[in-house]
């Protein structure tokens, strides 16, 4: 195992992972720009190394000054956590040169499933469903016509390196492609460098439904359940619950078996999440796959009792998943809600002061932050400010909980999204599960 891990990541996720080294007796380094140096995760780890100014680009995505804090403090292994580096493949191949482990799979994984293409391709290879559309990536407005034609409008045009949402365009008719087929390209140009664009059929209002997996580096391999994540606003997640109210103990063997499967094929290891789109007939489809841990895997954890973090620490380690598939039980109902610094009303970012910081407590309650009373919001960063899971014996406990835990959770100084959820909670669509990716848009303009 690991002596020392560097932590590259910032507020909730950096002191999570700390947390999880401490637990395996790991000794810690914290990385810091300027505008965090009062920040718990410093303050929690067992070293701590400034590697620049407040901006992302010249501090926790600053590459070279992070590998050189490894060197400094004899770390053996880096930790990106989720967003600035985690699925940098340029960086997991620069911490491999310099005899450091990037906790997480190897350079190439995340170079594949990076480029949306090749990610569609693998997947359908491997036996996943994907939807129609092209193979590869469209080289011009001909190909792109021709794929529609044969697929059928509506079509939606996106960029092979982006997603996340970022670089995606609908059209609905064949008048429209031309001007559209431009601009996905010169967006994807701009956004990404690249020009590559592909076409798939365009699904309206589905669900955005995604399994997370987990695989050692000796080809044990399973998956943990489902997390259903429809309930966003501009490719912003807002809540997250595991299990997703529509998905049946068959809809999850059929799902989890293909899922298993395909990442077998690919001999993934470390965790990871396989997204999906699921329309109103319960028809799945792959999208794209994640080879970071991600914000919400609390409710995983919620439901399987597996601690992700340091399960992805032992797999880089090169330990063994000591489980069998049997050992994995889903028990209970989890939901997490993302409590961010935001004007609710327009999800403009609100940084600021907080001057009064109470948490909710109590049976079944889990809050991940790194906020505290006095503690300042600054504008440098994302507004996530905390992460409030709850985990019940099934859903409707757990909506009650959450609404208790909600009113029992004070920020004063600044706006949070926490009125956002106390609403959310009280919809009766909510309350019977049924909603889909526009739900939250729709509830918010008919208000
Ligand atoms: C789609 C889609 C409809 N049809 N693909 C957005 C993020 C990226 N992961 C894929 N996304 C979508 N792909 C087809 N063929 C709708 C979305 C989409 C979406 C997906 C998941 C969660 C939120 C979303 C919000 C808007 C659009």
């Amino acid at each position: 195992m690991f002596k020392k891990i560097l932590i590259a990541n910032r507020g909730e996720i950096a002191l999570r992972i700390i947390r999880a080294c401490k637990e395996l007796g790991i000794k810690t380094v914290a990385v810091y720009s300027k505008a965090d140096a009062e920040s718990l995760h410093v303050r929690f780890a067992d070293e701590s190394v400034c590697i620049g100014p407040p901006e992302n680009s010249k501090s926790y995505l600053n590459e070279t000054n992070i590998i050189s804090a490894c060197e400094i403090t004899d770390a053996e292994a880096v930790h990106p956590g989720y967003g600035f580096l985690a699925e940098n493949a340029r960086f997991a191949e620069m911490c491999q040169e310099c005899n450091i482990t990037f906790i997480g799979p190897p350079p190439e994984i995340i170079r594949l499933m990076g480029d949306k293409v090749s990610a569609r391709q693998i997947a359908k290879r491997a036996g996943l469903p994907i939807l129609p559309g092209s193979s590869d990536s469209v080289k011009d407005l001909k190909e792109a016509l021709d794929v529609a034609k044969s697929i059928g409008f509506p079509i939606i045009l996106k960029a092979s390196a982006g997603g996340g949402g970022r670089g995606m365009r609908v059209v609905f008719s064949e008048d429209a492609l031309a001007n559209s087929f431009m601009m996905a390209r010169s967006e994807s140009i701009s956004s990404f460098g690249s020009p590559d664009i592909y076409v798939e059929k365009f699904l309206e209002k589905p669900r955005h439904i995604e399994f997370q997996v987990i695989g050692d580096q000796k080809g044990n391999i399973y998956h943990l359940g489902e997390r259903e994540c429809s309930i966003q606003r501009r490719h912003q997640k807002l809540l997250e619950e595991s299990p997703s109210p529509v998905v049946t103990e068959k809809v999850r063997e059929k799902m989890g078996n293909l899922v298993v499967a395909a990442m077998r094929e690919i001999k993934y290891s470390s965790v990871g999440t396989v997204e999906f789109l699921m329309d109103r007939e319960g028809n799945f489809y792959f999208i794209e796959m994640n080879t970071r841990i991600q914000v919400e895997h609390p409710v995983t954890e919620m439901v399987t009792g597996i601690d992700l973090i340091k399960e992805q620490i032992r797999i880089a380690a090169g330990q063994e998943l000591k489980y069998r598939s049997k050992d994995i039980r889903l028990t209970g109902h989890s939901i997490e809600c993302r409590i961010n610094a935001e004007d609710p009303q327009n999800f403009t970012p609100n940084p600021g002061k907080i001057t009064a910081f109470n948490l909710p407590g109590g049976p079944g309650i889990r809050v991940d932050t790194a906020a505290y009373s006095e503690y300042l919001v600054t504008p440098f960063y994302d507004s996530l400010i905390a992460k409030l899971i709850v985990h019940a014996r099934d859903r409707a406990e757990a909506i009650a909980r959450m609404e208790r835990a909600l009113d029992e959770f004070i920020v004063e100084g600044i706006k949070t999204t926490i009125p956002l959820h106390k609403k959310l909670m009280r919809d009766p669509y909510f309350r019977q599960g049924k909603y889909h990716i526009e739900f939250l848009s729709e509830l918010l303009g008919k208000s």
